[in-house]
């Protein structure tokens, strides 16, 4: 299969994750948001949303939206599971991981930014401060969830992680590239330590792709 991907794209980031749990294999297909590549006429083809990222499968089928993907990657290839066997087990992890898909990371993406930039004349300080309430309040909105939650355990739910772990790293990210200190959401904290203590999770981070820029790559 051919996966369309941006380095910065966190929605591209949830699918990298879920592609190094399962080991699959996927050619990547860089697509320059920075130079509008999304909206050149060969990827809107396959995306007419011109967003990131897109599954294709080798007999053509494309497949739109990061949690849509992941879902059909948990049931094409179901070890190991990113969602509960049992139905409110599923039914809390996707209302984590919607939290973010859903809330949080929409108002966040480089077409709301150049809306707010453009269209609305919004100073830099302004577009910075929009960026940082609507992380800290989707920040906040997990950690109520998580907290003190006997369904909460190495990670979102339970011991082993999974589609809302996939989420939260997404938007810790956004956290730590807004100089958040992720201290106030403890939980939030210790999960997303946790889960890019792993190399699945730390492997799919954006400052880790081939198409990261140099200059954004940490350096030593
Ligand atoms: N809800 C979508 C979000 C897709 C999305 O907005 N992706 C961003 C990058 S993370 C994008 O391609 N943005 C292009 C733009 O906003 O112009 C998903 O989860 O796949």
């Amino acid at each position: 299969m051919k996966f369309f991907s941006f380095w910065r794209s966190l929605a591209s980031f949830r699918v990298r994750i879920a592609l190094n749990l399962k080991n699959l294999p996927a050619e990547v297909v860089f697509v320059d948001i920075d130079a509008n590549a999304h909206r050149a006429d060969d990827y809107r083809r396959i995306n007419p949303q011109m967003a990131l990222p897109a599954l294709v499968e080798d007999d053509g089928t494309v497949l739109v939206q990061s949690l849509a993907i992941l879902e059909y990657l948990d049931e094409t290839h179901p070890q190991p599971p990113l969602l509960p066997k049992d139905a409110r087990g599923r039914a809390r992890v996707r209302g984590i991981a919607l939290m973010v898909a859903c809330e949080g990371h929409p108002l966040l993406v480089p077409r709301v930014r150049r809306y707010l930039d453009h269209e609305l004349n919004l100073r830099d300080t302004q577009q910075d401060a929009w960026r940082r309430h609507w992380t800290i309040e989707t920040l906040a909105a997990i950690e109520a969830r998580l907290a003190g939650d006997k369904e909460t355990g190495r990670f979102c739910h339970g011991d082993t992680p999974g589609l809302a772990d996939i989420c939260l790293a997404g938007h810790a990210t956004v956290a730590a590239m807004l100089q958040t200190d992720l201290k106030p959401w403890p939980s939030v904290k210790r999960i997303y330590e946790t889960s890019m203590a792993m190399p699945e999770f730390a492997t799919a981070h954006p400052l880790a792709q081939p198409d990261t820029p140099e200059a954004m790559r940490p350096k030593g």
